[in-house]
């Protein structure tokens, strides 16, 4: 157990986490446990104790169990705890009855990440998604207590989707959720025509555990993004894109997303898999990893599951190692460098190594250009203003009236070009057999 104060106005929290060597070993449920402080400061909490017990001990009735609970109350009372939180699921009668004998808020993770999801959600589309996702979690839990509680104290856990739902019957809530879900897809609907119809763009999309640096990084690459980006869980909620100039005639869209975290709740990967479907579609991934924190393996190998939940089976995915500035051993760079040979290592805040990863989308995105010949009449200027304006134009040769050009063209524009020079088409060939 470790105490420690907290500022005023904020929650007072205690943390619980269940350890079961040697699986699941103390030290690394203490990694959990920062984690989840990190989570709980996001909502508005100070973390005054954190509590590891052991896994076999856990009870169905009150998790802790009885002589626990007890010492907790204790604690609870004389420190004034706004609210215990537990790094584990709770079952609905374990939360009830630990919120009986404490008399303080109680929550888990997963109700944790929900609420501080609806305090950063801003677009009309992600507070939709969002409450979605906590009516879902709420609907097996609809039994007085929870909701009575959030209806009493305001703070963490009471920012629910409106008192009129959580005092409804679950037939009502029921009821707003297809609603919900009818004015989700009337959104992405809205969407795909506005977006139908763009000149087609190669498009990259930046993925990765939350706080890793993502939107740094699309700041830095796109300077007119003034992407919101801060040292808290879960600053990006919405999908941003923005175009990248690469070279001159070589773009990329870029886009911004929702970071990931262990144990993203179930409801809220599904009702985000919507909007995140059309950017994790992209050409490639940049997965960027916060290569300072001490768990980075662990939270690339969450980013590759939640993918894989999305239904993502990308393998054109680059790794973008994160904040080598911030690392405690500079020289632990040549050996990362040595065990990941094809990831380009950077630091967005400082602009370090950004160039040589602009080189690194831009002969990535090459692979996916086409080279075509064609020869046409000098008078054809509509033609070749076209070409001009959307292809990469290698080169020119005048041939007597005629002039020959060269250029190279993504895949995803290929139909849309060929269809134009297909009377004039002289080679055709990739650039990589070149
Ligand atoms: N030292 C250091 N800090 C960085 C670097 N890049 C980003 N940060 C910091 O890391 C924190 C998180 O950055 P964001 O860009 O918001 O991270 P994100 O991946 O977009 O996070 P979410 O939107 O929450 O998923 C901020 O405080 C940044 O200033 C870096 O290269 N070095
Ligand atoms: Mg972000």
């Amino acid at each position: 157990m470790n105490i420690t104060t907290c500022e005023k106005n904020r929650e007072k929290a205690v943390l619980i986490g269940l350890c079961s060597p040697p699986e699941l070993p103390r030290t690394l449920v203490e990694e959990y446990l920062q984690e989840l402080a990190f989570l709980a400061d996001t909502a508005g909490a100070d973390v005054l104790m954190s509590i590891i017990q052991e896994k076999k001990q856990r009870d169905p009735a009150s998790f802790l169990g009885k002589g626990k609970v007890d010492e907790l109350a204790v604690f609870v009372k004389e420190n004034a705890v706004d609210i215990v939180i537990c790094d584990d699921d709770l079952t609905p009668v374990q939360a009830r009855n630990l919120e009986r004998a404490l008399e303080c808020k109680v929550i888990d993770r997963t109700g944790l990440i929900l609420q501080i999801f609806a305090i950063r959600a801003q677009s009309s589309q992600a507070k939709i998604q969002v409450e979605l996702a906590q009516l879902e979690y709420m609907l097996p839990r609809l039994s007085g207590q929870w909701t009575h509680l959030s209806k009493q104290k305001g703070g963490i856990g009471s920012k629910g989707p409106g008192e009129t739902q959580i005092e409804t019957d679950r037939r009502l809530v029921r009821n707003r959720i297809s609603l919900l879900k009818r004015k989700l897809r009337e959104v992405l609907l809205q969407h795909d025509t506005q977006t139908r119809g763009r000149l087609i763009i190669p498009r990259v999309a930046l993925v990765g555990y939350t706080n890793a640096g993502k939107s740094t990084l699309m700041n830095i690459l796109c300077p007119e993004a003034e992407a919101f980006a801060e040292n808290r869980l879960f600053a990006t909620l919405d999908t941003k894109t923005r175009r990248l100039e690469l070279k001159i005639n070589k773009l990329v869209l870029l886009s911004d997303t929702v970071g990931f975290i262990r144990k993203l709740p179930h409801h809220l990967v599904e009702s985000f898999k919507s909007t995140l479907d059309e950017v994790l579609q992209a050409d490639f991934l940049l997965h960027v990893i916060d290569v300072s924190h001490p768990a980075f393996e662990e939270q690339m190998v969450v980013v590759r599951d939640t993918l894989r939940e999305l239904g993502v089976e990308h393998d054109n995915i680059i790794d973008v190692f994160n904040k080598i500035d911030a690392l405690e051993d500079p020289g632990a760079l040549g050996a990362l460098r040595m065990k990941y040979p094809e990831a380009v290592f950077v630091s967005a805040a400082r602009g370090l190594n950004i160039a040589v990863l602009k080189e690194i989308i831009s002969d990535h995105v090459a692979l996916d250009y086409r080279e075509r010949k064609i020869r046409t009449h000098v008078s054809n200027y509509k033609l070749i203003g076209y070409l001009y304006e959307h292809t990469e134009v290698v080169s020119k040769r005048y041939l007597d009236e005629d002039v020959e050009l060269t250029f190279r063209v993504h895949k995803n524009s290929l139909k849309h070009i060929d269809a134009l020079i297909k009377p004039l088409l002289i080679h055709d060939y990739a650039v990589a057999d070149l």
